[in-house]
């Protein structure tokens, strides 16, 4: 709601919900993943190297903390610009615990780089709960160590993380430096894949059902029946017609070709010009 196609947003490994929310088509999301031709990375890069230029995510990469830094760099260039466009780094709580993340909030902050930080605290990384990593479960305490502005909010509440970036984002695009935003959420599958991780040495299904009962979706759900600002078809038209995109965009995606074999050294490597 707040992005436009002129910034420059970066994320992780967990990055098909950002490349989709900046407009990222969902054809393309499935032909990367099945590896198709007119995937979004053009079948070259998977699940984890996403990237949609002309809406502004510029690139996820699923080295832990590794686009932080890039994002400071594309903040620096875009108040450069002087267009005020910002830069918007997406990652995990894990990646706090990486050096580049810190040498990036403070260079961001010296620099005055207009870069929104946004953490999405699940209180996993891989199969360790945050409790056994770290002495504090809040990842707002690096932000005022680094001086940076920040804010904690409800993750699975859509409305404080639209209101919190609503807030933050004139400021910043006026000239204003980095703002660090901690959205505090659960992670409800394993690391990888569809099940729940209860079975690899992580004890979280008490957790887990908490977790499960405010869930962000259905709260939004709910919110939206309470202001009766459902469109026509309510809220099954949503679903149903969400199932339909999702299930065209695999389908699509299914039949698209595999990219020709020349292709890989054609977008491996740059042509040299003269
Ligand atoms: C530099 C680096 N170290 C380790 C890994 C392996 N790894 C992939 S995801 C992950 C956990 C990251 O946790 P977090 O940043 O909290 O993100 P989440 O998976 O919870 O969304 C790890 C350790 C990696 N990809 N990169």
């Amino acid at each position: 709601m707040h992005l436009r196609s002129t910034d420059r947003a970066f994320g992780s490994h967990r990055s098909h919900g950002h490349y989709l929310a900046v407009g990222g088509s969902l054809h393309r999301l499935f032909a990367e993943v099945l590896g198709r031709d007119t995937g979004a990375s053009r079948g070259m890069g998977g699940s984890m190297h996403l990237q949609a230029r002309e809406h502004g995510f510029v690139a996820s990469v699923p080295i832990v903390a590794a686009t932080i830094p890039i994002a400071v760099g594309a903040g620096l260039a875009a108040r450069m610009d002087g267009t005020g466009d910002i830069a918007i780094a997406f990652f995990g709580d894990g990646a706090t615990e990486e050096g580049a993340f810190h040498e990036s909030m403070n260079l961001a902050m010296m620099l005055r780089a207009p870069v929104l930080f946004v953490c999405e605290n699940n209180l996993f990384a891989s199969h360790l709960h945050i409790g056994l990593r770290q002495p504090a479960d809040s990842l707002v305490r690096f932000a005022e160590a680094h001086g940076v502005p920040s804010a904690r909010v409800d993750g699975n509440d859509i409305a404080q993380v639209t209101d919190a970036v609503g807030r933050v984002l004139p400021g910043m695009r006026a000239g204003g430096g980095p703002f660090f935003l901690e959205c505090v959420t659960y992670r409800w599958r394993g690391h990888v894949g569809h099940r729940e991780d209860d079975d690899v040495g992580v004890k979280r299904s008490e957790d887990l059902g908490h977790w499960k009962l405010r869930d962000p979706i259905t709260r939004l759900a709910r919110a939206l029946l309470a202001a009766k600002s459902l469109p026509p078809g309510g809220l099954e038209g949503i679903f149903a017609g969400t199932q339909i995109l999702v299930d065209e965009a695999w389908s699509a995606a299914e039949r698209d070709p595999f990219p020709a074999e020349d292709r890989l050294v054609q977008r491996t490597y740059a042509e040299r010009n003269g």
